[in-house]
């Protein structure tokens, strides 16, 4: 089946004039990456596609082949002329149905995801839930029309993989993991340049607040989750974004020995963005619980202002209720 939908889709897009791609709201190097990949295809057949994404791209993805091909205009789906729709990464329902609104015709929507909460929106879907990344899942699509990817796809694809898989070392890497980031290499895909990229960039500033939260890791008892938080005031006095100090849950999973892990960022003042990682527990039942999403071993959901508060209590009662779900 999963053979069959890749070639569906292939026959879709070459078939079609006016396609536009979607990016999942949270814009990261997995949703970029296999837009962009599947956009360089199709621009070498003489197709260009606007990648839309929600907002400006952060500084580590934009030395990505084909960036400027993303846009945050919303008027690319005014285009009376567009016929086929394809989002990547995306397995918010709702977001996607906001965007495609003013659409007069409603062209032909094609779901490509690897989050086990995806509720199949499309009118195909290819979610692979056993996908490390939507990325992997566009390699196979590559795999399966016989189609060998360009060093600039290669370097895409790659992206996605490292960075769902935190570079080879989290609960996604596996086989297919492994498989295809080696058949993108032989392909000339540049994973030294990904890496450090979206590794090895990080600004004194925003480590000074991951030292900030390291400093507030908390046991929570009885369950034996851990837990740390970074306040908007902390963003606020370094002058940081607040996509600047991400990626932390993923590095803290990496060295802290507990099963599961809870990374709580103020985003705006009162509004906590939530990430949760587990070796043992299907968080993705409490990212669902919180209208969050992700998958089983990591997942994440807002918690909107007037929830709770940022403060060591805050988080406590917050971790409370979450595993909470999972009894
Ligand atoms: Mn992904």
């Amino acid at each position: 089946m999963e053979a069959f939908i890749h070639r569906h889709i292939h026959d879709l897009l070459t078939n079609a004039t006016r396609p536009v791609f979607i990016c999942d709201e949270r814009i990261d190097g997995d949703s970029l990456g296999s837009s962009l990949a599947l956009a360089h295809y199709l621009k070498g057949r003489g197709v260009p596609v606007p990648v839309f994404i929600s907002e400006a791209v952060p500084e580590p993805y934009r030395f990505l082949p084909g960036i400027e091909q993303t846009t945050t205009d919303v008027d690319v789906f005014q285009d009376p002329a567009v016929d086929i729709v394809v989002v990547f990464d995306c397995s918010d329902a709702d977001f996607v149905r906001g965007l495609m609104e003013p659409m007069s015709h409603p062209p032909t929507l094609v779901n490509i995801d690897h989050h086990a909460t995806n509720p199949r929106y499309g009118d195909v879907n290819q979610v692979i839930v056993e996908a490390p990344a939507t990325a992997q899942v566009v390699h196979q699509f590559f795999v399966e029309n016989q189609i060998v990817p360009s060093r600039d796809i290669a370097t895409c694809l790659l992206t996605g993989i490292c960075f769902d898989t935190t570079v080879f070392s989290n609960a996604a890497t596996g086989e297919r993991a492994l498989n295809a980031a080696s058949e993108l290499m032989i392909c000339g895909g540049r994973i030294q340049d990904v890496i450090r990229h979206i590794y090895q960039s990080r600004s004194v500033s925003a480590l000074r607040i991951w030292g900030e939260a390291l400093s507030r890791l908390t046991t929570h008892t009885p369950s034996g989750a851990v837990f740390t938080f970074m306040t908007h005031d902390d963003l606020k006095q370094s002058g940081l974004g607040s996509d600047e100090v991400d990626g932390l849950s993923n590095f803290l999973q990496l060295v802290v020995d507990a099963h599961t892990l809870f990374v709580i960022k103020e985003r705006e003042k009162g509004e906590l963005k939530v990430s949760i990682r587990s070796s043992v527990h299907d968080v993705s039942r409490v990212a669902k619980a919180f209208g969050g999403g992700g998958h089983h071993k990591a997942a994440g959901f807002v918690a909107p202002n007037g929830t709770f508060v940022c403060d060591e209590a805050g988080c406590r009662e917050l971790v409370e209720k979450a595993m909470a779900v999972l009894k």
